[in-house]
């Protein structure tokens, strides 16, 4: 009796062990990300996939690019990517929007991690976005590009909002939650940009922002929340507290020299 649950403990351990490297093995990069298009560049050989953590939406969208082989369907772990997203509006005008292009020129898991602020939904009396994708075939030397279509739609909460200043100026304000936001201390991101021409929206790095939690259907903030400061590029980080589930409202005060600009966005935690 006793051999035979000390065996049957050794097999667990065995069958637990072996499931354990087999999840390290066939781990899915692409698992809980949602498939937004994909073209082949033909001249690269190469097959361009671009992932999302959700449809598209106005705001800050995280896009992986993901490439491979167009023949033999092999990852492709090293390339130059590049976002240029592209705005036709119905008007006749086109525009870009911000972009963070991937920062390396190697893959994270087979994925280049990099983003666009949309700034604009598209719908057919409003225009159409396309997303042009720059990769490099490193072995065939052969720079190459695929451009594809892309749906924008409009967020049920506002996840990025504009203004305009006295002087001309446009800003272009998102923000991004590196995890799902829940209850507790969550880590935060504020992104500014502006608008220096159609083609290019580079990231504001001299803000002060300041920010303060709230429940406005329970009159109260959070204590612990740490104001987001410049990193880099147009972004700041910092930490906002959520005490508690329902809706809450993250009110920023955004100011630079004379301007001081105040601003909400709404989330809901679940
Ligand atoms: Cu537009």
């Amino acid at each position: 009796m006793k051999l035979k649950l000390i065996s049957t403990g050794i097999i667990m351990t065995l069958l637990l062990s072996f499931s354990c490297s087999e999840d390290e093995i066939q781990i899915n990069p692409t698992e809980g990300l949602t498939k937004i298009a994909e073209d082949v560049a033909i001249n690269a050989n190469t097959k361009v996939e671009i992932w999302a953590d959700e449809e598209l939406f106005v705001g800050y969208n995280t896009l992986y690019a993901k490439l491979s082989d167009a023949t033999t369907g092999e990852s492709i772990t090293e390339s130059m990517v590049q976002f240029i997203p592209m705005m036709s509006m119905v008007s006749g005008m086109s525009h870009s929007a911000p972009v963070d292009n991937p920062t390396s020129e190697q893959a994270v898991n087979t994925l280049f991690p990099g983003a666009v602020n949309f700034i604009m939904p598209s719908g057919t009396d409003i225009g159409s976005w396309k997303l042009k994708v720059k990769v490099r075939n490193e072995i065939k030397d052969v720079e190459d590009f695929v451009e594809l279509n892309l749906n924008v739609a409009v967020p049920a909460k506002v996840r990025m909002q504009s203004f305009a200043t006295d002087g001309g100026m446009n800003y272009f304000v998102s923000y991004h939650f590196a995890k799902k936001p829940k209850v507790g201390v969550n880590d935060f991101k504020v992104m500014i940009h502006t608008k220096q021409s159609m083609e290019s929206f580079p990231g504001v790095t001299d803000f002060t922002i300041a920010m303060d939690p709230e429940m406005p259907s329970m009159g109260h903030g959070s204590p612990n929340n740490v104001s987001p400061t410049h990193v880099s590029n147009g972004h700041y980080a910092g930490k906002v507290n959520f005490t508690m589930t329902g809706d809450w409202r993250i009110h920023l005060t955004l100011s630079k020299s004379e301007l001081a600009k105040e601003l909400y966005f709404d989330i809901d935690i679940d």
